[in-house]
């Protein structure tokens, strides 16, 4: 007792000092902004690097604040991916098993058929996944008119079913964009995997303005923005916070944002690259959720080397999507059993499809149906 009588006498100058630089980081300052004025557009890059240089604890506590204020915080989306294409692409990303230029063992395959497509769509929902996101390793679907007409297909199908579709074709023209979302496509993933400055170190067939412009055509045809990144590539943290600053300074923020950890493949240039680790994985998920609270934050590639409870930190960090089934792409994923095991020591809930919609554009309003009409034959 007289100990609290002297405590609350005494002069709290000390006390409020030290409580004023615990709650005066970037991350707190711009979390609790985040709540209170929502989201923003205009964030400056210096602003975002001091969310990212933030204390650790600090950065991980005011992302989950503002994760709990703008979620449902037990509510993570699984999503299934299928390659329908794979290997033998054209281009250079020096992260990619499936670029043609490296020895990964990897053989190149035709579009998968229509049956093969539907039956790993029916399995993944029945393994509670909600959206089904189909691969191809094509640098673009220019001149791939039949291929994209059966693509087409399979999006309605597996919309039919109950599932939002997402795929990642390579770069898109506008057209295209707009028939993907005439066929229901829910999404589309096209990532800009690192900062503007870093990305000719890894990519040279196509450039960074090239990726945004497909980000535009999908964005303009009322189609959810996917869009990240991956870390790990040998990129400084400045790129980190470049490839944040981008894409939170998009006109729209993307729906969902990937954070995917290298997964370094033999044969790639990148094969030999020090494996990325928890917390850098937590500070990214973090920064992206401060930043872009609405966003869906996907915890993506590399997951199957996090233990269940640096996985948890990413979860509490922001994160709300991951990959569920057995393989990504070409890589291995987290067993089934280990992810239901996970869901349920957590707490965790699969988070329900949501067909709401973003008005399709003028192109599709009945006077200029015929524009629509006239590419997809
Ligand atoms: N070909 C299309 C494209 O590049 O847009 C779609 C498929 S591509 C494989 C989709 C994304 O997967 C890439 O942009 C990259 O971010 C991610 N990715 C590919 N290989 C990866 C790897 N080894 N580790 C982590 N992410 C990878
Ligand atoms: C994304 O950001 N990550 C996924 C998905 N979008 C297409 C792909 C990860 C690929 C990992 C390597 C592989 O399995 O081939
Ligand atoms: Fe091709 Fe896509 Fe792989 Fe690049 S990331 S090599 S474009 S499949």
């Amino acid at each position: 007792m007289m100990w609290i009588m002297r405590s609350i006498r005494r002069p709290l100058g000390q006390f409020q000092v030290a409580a004023a630089s615990f709650s005066s980081s970037a991350a707190a300052v711009e979390a609790e902004r985040s709540i209170r004025e929502g989201v923003r557009n205009d964030w400056r890059r210096e602003e975002i690097k001091s969310i990212y240089d933030s204390p650790i604890l600090d950065l991980l506590f005011h992302a989950a604040q503002v994760h709990r204020h703008a979620h449902n915080f037990r509510e993570v989306q699984q999503c299934t991916l299928l390659s329908i294409k794979t290997g033998g692409c054209s281009e250079d990303c020096s992260y990619c098993p499936q670029s043609s230029r490296y020895s990964t063992g990897l053989k190149a395959q035709k579009l998968m058929n229509e049956d093969a497509v539907l039956e790993a769509a029916r399995k993944a929902k029945e393994a509670g996944s909600t959206r089904f996101c189909m691969g191809a390793a094509w640098r673009d679907t220019v001149g791939r008119k039949t291929n994209f007409n059966q693509i087409l297909e399979y999006v309605k199908e597996i919309r039919d079913m109950g599932m939002e579709v997402c795929c990642t074709l390579g770069m898109l023209e506008k057209q295209q964009a707009l028939e993907l979302k005439k066929a229901g496509l829910t999404a589309y993933n096209h990532n800009l995997d690192t900062s503007r400055e870093f990305y000719p170190n890894i990519i040279t067939t196509r450039t960074y303005d090239e990726r945004l412009q497909t980000l535009e055509y999908v964005r303009d045809a009322g189609i959810n923005v996917c869009s990240g990144g991956i870390i790990g590539l040998g990129e400084a943290e400045e790129d980190r916070v470049g490839l944040l600053h981008t894409l939170a300074t998009l006109p729209i923020h993307p729906e969902s944002v990937p954070i995917n950890a290298l997964v370094a493949v033999k044969g790639t240039p990148l094969q030999d690259q020090k494996p990325v680790e928890i917390w850098e994985m937590i500070r990214m998920i973090a920064t992206a959720r401060i930043v872009m609270p609405k966003a869906m934050v996907r915890l993506s590639a590399g997951r199957v080397r996090f233990s269940m409870p640096e996985q948890a930190l990413c979860f509490l960090a922001g994160a709300n999507s991951i990959f569920t089934g057995e393989k990504l792409l070409t890589t291995q994923n987290n067993d089934y059993d280990a992810d239901q095991t996970m869901f349920k020591l957590l707490g965790l809930i699969p988070k329900a499809p949501d067909f709401s919609e973003r008005p399709a554009p003028k192109e599709f309003e009945p006077e200029n149906t015929e524009v629509a009409a006239a590419s997809s034959g």
